[in-house]
């Protein structure tokens, strides 16, 4: 049998109005980038001709605009999950045209073997080997590629030339069996492998293979400014700290960050802190920074889920495979996610709020209640089950007009009983222990900006007191404030 070789307009002929499409990769690295786009354009065709097309679509996590922006600039879907960070699949799921919805990145997989949502008829996933065997080698990143590999009718492979074979041996592939024959996911370590280099599917489901040659789309990272570097500094003082407190082992656990620029530069500040040693990572996505710790030495196995890196550091890790191999792997993300390896390992955890309360509640997703930004992505599989969770924050956005730290929070991704650190570049607030009360003092005095803090105290001076002490007529009145004016500070209390 030889391998089904075709364009990319000729394989994206072979997704169907009405198909569940599964994408392979992980917020973008290793996303399949010329099918998506043949399928947009196909669509748009069939839309002029009056004929009806529209897809639904899981990913890993967010991917690129070949992918997400192109199919929602071309109206080509009808529902999407778990995560997406384009602004044009924002725009239209905010304008309720795509159902979206949000999950915990570690259940895709099992939810759609479990039968809870739609099964996928089509995979589309990135390789850099596939043969007629039916052996498929993900790129930078895997996502969901095992599940819906196994689950779809039809796969298709973008063979991606810019990603080369050498890059087999960095993958470690593996499925949980379901219920009740689930047993203990095998990682005791953080770099334990128990699955295989790819993943075998039954070669006659490989109806297309399409040649590309293409980078990752990842975007590049603003540099770190002095709020970001403040936020790092903080973070690794507090780790630090716990460690002399001896509340961290000396050989210190597993750290998972986040994606982002400031989880970019809290791992910078990690890595400068000398007082903290060389550490390993179980997280889903590997940012630039971690690849620069491990050339020096700080970070010595980094288990992920993607390499979520600029082109050139990519190149470098290529060009530098054998030191790489034994540093780095990337699972599927029901194993980079898994609540039961996070709980077990002992993972510090550091993910970047949106807002939070001053009694420690989270919101990861929506801006002011109402607006979708990107999804919830692996926040809440780690928070849950780490060792120590922190959030990180910027004490304010858009240049003061917000305060990222508010009564009440606007939406709840992650309760007060989840979350054990909050920091911003005002401070450390550290909640574990404290009553609802304490933690709101403790979230002022620490965390808030200053052209906040009267009105946080004010807030709770015009506050039912009671175990949890709100007003709720006022609980949101600076989101109010912020949608009339435009500025959280003309507030009153
Ligand atoms: O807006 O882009 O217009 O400037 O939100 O904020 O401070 O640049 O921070 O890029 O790290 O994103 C929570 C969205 C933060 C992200 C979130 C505005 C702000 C700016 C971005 P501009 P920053 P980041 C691992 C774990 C959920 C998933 C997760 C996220 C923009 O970290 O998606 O943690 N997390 N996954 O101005 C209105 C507020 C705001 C606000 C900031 N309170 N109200 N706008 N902004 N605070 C990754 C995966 O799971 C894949």
């Amino acid at each position: 049998m030889s391998l089904p070789f075709m364009s990319a307009a000729e394989a994206a002929q072979l997704v169907h109005n009405g198909d569940v499409v599964g994408m392979g990769g992980f917020t973008p690295a290793g996303a399949p980038k010329e099918v998506p786009t043949a399928i947009a354009h196909m669509a748009q065709a069939m839309h002029e001709r009056g004929e009806e097309f529209k897809i639904g679509i899981y990913t890993g996590a967010s991917t690129g605009d070949s992918c997400d922006g192109e199919l929602a600039r071309a109206q080509a879907i009808s529902f999407r999950s778990p995560y997406q960070s384009s602004k044009d699949m924002r725009t239209e799921l905010n304008a309720q045209h795509i159902h979206y919805f949000d999950m915990h990145l570690s259940e895709l997989a099992q939810n759609l073997r479990y039968g809870f949502l739609p099964r996928p008829t089509v995979a589309i996933v990135e390789a850099c080997i596939v043969n007629e065997r039916g052996e498929i080698v993900p790129t930078a990143g895997v996502g969901i590629i095992p599940t819906i590999c196994r689950l779809a009718d039809r796969i298709i492979v973008e063979l991606n030339e810019a990603m080369p074979p050498v890059m087999r041996g960095i993958h470690d592939i593996y499925e949980p069996a379901d219920p009740p024959m689930r047993r203990e996911i095998p990682v005791y370590h953080v770099g334990d492998r128990i699955g295989t280099d790819c993943v075998r599917v039954d070669p006659k489901k490989i109806v297309a293979v399409v040649r590309t040659n293409r980078p990752n789309e990842v975007g590049k990272f603003t540099p770190s400014d002095e709020t970001t570097e403040k936020i790092g500094a903080n973070v690794a003082q507090f780790l630090e700290n716990e460690m002399h407190a001896g509340r961290i082992p000396k050989q210190f656990l597993p750290i998972q960050s986040g994606v982002g620029n400031i989880a970019n530069a809290v791992l910078g500040a990690l890595g400068e802190n000398k007082h903290i040693p060389p550490f390993t990572m179980y997280t889903e996505v590997i940012q630039d920074s971690v690849v620069g710790l491990m050339k020096e030495g700080r970070v010595t196995f980094a288990s992920g889920c993607s390499l979520t890196i600029g082109a050139e550091l990519l190149q470098d890790i290529i060009d530098h495979m054998d030191f790489f191999r034994s540093r780095i792997v990337l699972r599927p993300q029901e194993i980079s996610n898994n609540p039961e390896v996070a709980r077990r390992l002992g993972l510090i955890t550091i993910n970047t709020a949106l807002e939070a309360d001053i009694f420690g509640n989270i919101n990861s997703t929506h801006v002011c209640g109402t607006k979708m930004m990107n999804g919830i992505g692996g926040s809440g599989d780690f928070t849950r089950n780490a060792y120590i969770s922190i959030f990180t924050t910027p004490s304010t956005a858009k240049g003061g007009a917000i305060s990222s730290i508010v009564p009440m929070v606007s939406h709840l991704d992650h309760s007060e009983h989840s979350v054990k650190v909050l920091i911003t570049e005002q401070g450390i607030a550290d909640l574990r222990g404290k009553s609802p009360i304490q933690r709101a003092h403790t979230i002022i005095d620490n965390c808030v900006a200053p052209e906040y803090k009267e009105m946080m105290r004010a807030y709770l001076a015009s506050a039912k007191t009671a175990h949890t002490p709100h007003n709720l007529s006022l609980a949101l009145a600076m989101h109010e404030e912020f949608l009339r004016s435009g500025d959280m500070r003309n507030t009153k209390f």
